[in-house]
């Protein structure tokens, strides 16, 4: 039967004003299994209105003893609660079940930390270059926040933006992925009995319609966007017509430079959970193996042999190592730039194709794919595919390394392995992206900011300023001596 999930505006659950409805395809067996609200203009007007209100009162904005707890009560409600979410996530996206259950786990930790980590926004004196004024230094919340989310990881990448911005003040209203809306909207009803009314709504639609109308709202006065270049693109461009300030964490291709001295099987290890988890549709992917000569032959063979017993399958089951791809239009995606890279010469040493599974022969599954770019300019090389494909080219010296990982328009993550530390950290600050890695891959913690520069967008979340991030300044001052006639002659 097909599950219907509506808008969440002001604590409660509301059906779309235009009466239309969206559906949302199971990827591992090609079938509707549930259908979504087609938020319009003014179903994000009701939720912008709740939101105002929610935000504007005393015991929200200036109380942060309140909304810590808040926070709290919300982090255990998702310990307690977070497995009746997991099945609506897999059956939207196709995530394995493993990787959703170890997500969800994770989430009540987001929101527990900036209950916490509210309790440093004090109030600051600021020292002064002038005599007769002391002034001091406030924080204020925007007020209504949009975040807008992609479908890989619905209810991460919500928890990076609503729970800094909750912990600030601020109220929000969440836009998930048209295609992957499910556990948004439980998680807002799940939290329904603990979070004031209006403080977190969900408006579920396309992102020409709903995402659009959130980010042109007067109140809306800040956004946090992720997904992909060009949706990133327009939010910059109408939040800027809007004059709003806007957060873009955009898409990757983070290469993986592996020196001839790194621990074979760990380095192996790491390099496969960066590419293959989520089958490659994750923004830090590690989708470009830059591999010193002399190890490049053993290591790739190393790599097929891993990739060759992975099992396909169902990605309710715990036992299945490669799901589906989340929707069609990406499978669609993914096979047509596997088909140019083949046709522009590439070496393909694993995967390459779609696969059939027994029992879900309708469902988008394609084979874990290790291929050998030709130049450097191609477009598998040079493009994000988020999807499980790993593009490989060797190098002889670090320079050769540093040149080729920072020649790419993204500049997200980035993966450095040597047994020689000191020089794995000399290469890493060589880096051009957000995060670099060494002898590790793809962890993220609420105490590191996670942000990309050149197209891989701008704005940081987490880390040590995330609240202050939805947050602005305010000065007070203070005269403190008289003021002299400014017109005495
Ligand atoms: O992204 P979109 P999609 C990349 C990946 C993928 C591609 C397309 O390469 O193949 O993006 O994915 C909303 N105003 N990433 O189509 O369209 C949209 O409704 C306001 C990288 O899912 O950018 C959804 O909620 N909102 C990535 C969200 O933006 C708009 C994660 C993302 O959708 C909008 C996912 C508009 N004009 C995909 N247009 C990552 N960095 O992790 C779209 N949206």
């Amino acid at each position: 039967m097909t599950r219907q999930f509506q808008h969440v505006i002001d604590g409660q659950s509301i059906a779309p004003d235009s009466g239309e409805w969206i559906d949302s395809v199971n990827p591992a067996t090609g079938e509707v299994w549930a259908r979504f609200a087609r938020g319009n203009a003014s179903d994000v007007a009701a939720a912008v209105a709740a939101a105002v209100t929610a935000c504007g009162r005393p015991d929200w904005r200036d109380d942060s003893a309140n909304r810590s707890a808040v926070l709290h009560a919300i982090a255990d409600l998702l310990d307690q609660g977070f497995e009746q979410l997991i099945e609506v996530e897999v059956n939207d996206n196709g995530k394995r079940i493993r990787e959703v259950r170890g997500q969800f786990a994770g989430l009540g930790g987001w929101y527990r930390h900036f209950a916490v980590a509210l309790a440093d926004l004090q109030v600051e004196a600021l020292s002064l270059d002038q005599p007769g004024v002391s002034a001091r230094l406030e924080l204020m919340p925007y007020g209504v926040v949009g975040a807008i989310t992609a479908w890989n990881s619905p209810l991460m990448i919500a928890a990076w933006k609503v729970a800094p911005a909750l912990a600030g003040g601020n109220a929000v209203i969440i836009k998930p992925s048209e295609m992957a809306s499910a556990s948004t909207v439980m998680f807002a009803e799940l939290l329904a009995p603990v979070v004031p009314k209006g403080l977190i709504n969900v408006i579920t639609g396309y992102g020409h319609e709903a995402g659009a109308a959130i980010v042109a709202a007067d109140d809306v006065r800040k956004v946090t966007f992720t997904g992909s270049e060009i949706g990133g693109s327009k939010v910059a461009a109408t939040a800027a017509e809007h004059v709003k300030p806007a957060t873009l964490e955009l898409g990757g291709k983070s290469p993986q430079i592996v020196f001839a001295d790194a621990d074979l099987e760990n380095t192996v290890n790491g390099v496969l959970s960066g590419i293959f988890l989520s089958n490659g549709q994750s923004c830090v992917a590690g989708s470009r193996l830059i591999i010193q000569e002399p190890i490049r032959d053993l290591f790739l063979q190393r790599l097929q042999e891993r990739v060759a017993s992975l099992r396909f399958g169902d990605p309710l089951r715990d036992d299945t190592d490669i799901g589906p791809i989340a929707n069609k239009p990406q499978f669609d995606k993914v096979l047509a730039m596997l088909d140019r890279a083949k046709q522009a010469g590439a070496k393909v040493f694993a995967g390459g194709h779609a696969v059939k599974v027994e029992g879900f022969e309708n469902g988008y599954f394609i084979a874990p794919t290790i291929l050998e770019a030709v130049a450097t300019d191609s477009e598998i090389w040079q493009q994000e595919v988020f999807g499980p494909v790993l593009c490989v080219r060797s190098f002889a010296t670090a320079d050769e390394a540093i040149r080729l990982a920072n020649d790419s328009n993204y500049g997200l993550a980035a993966g450095v392995w040597s047994g020689d530390a000191d020089f794995a950290s000399s290469v890493a600050s060589r880096i051009d992206a957000g995060t670099v890695y060494i002898n590790h891959y793809r962890s993220v913690s609420a105490c590191a900011p996670v942000g990309g520069i050149k197209k891989s967008g701008y704005g940081r979340e987490l880390g040590p300023n995330a609240i202050r991030d939805f947050m602005q300044e305010k000065a007070v001052w203070h005269g403190t001596a008289p003021l002299p006639n400014p017109f005495q002659r």
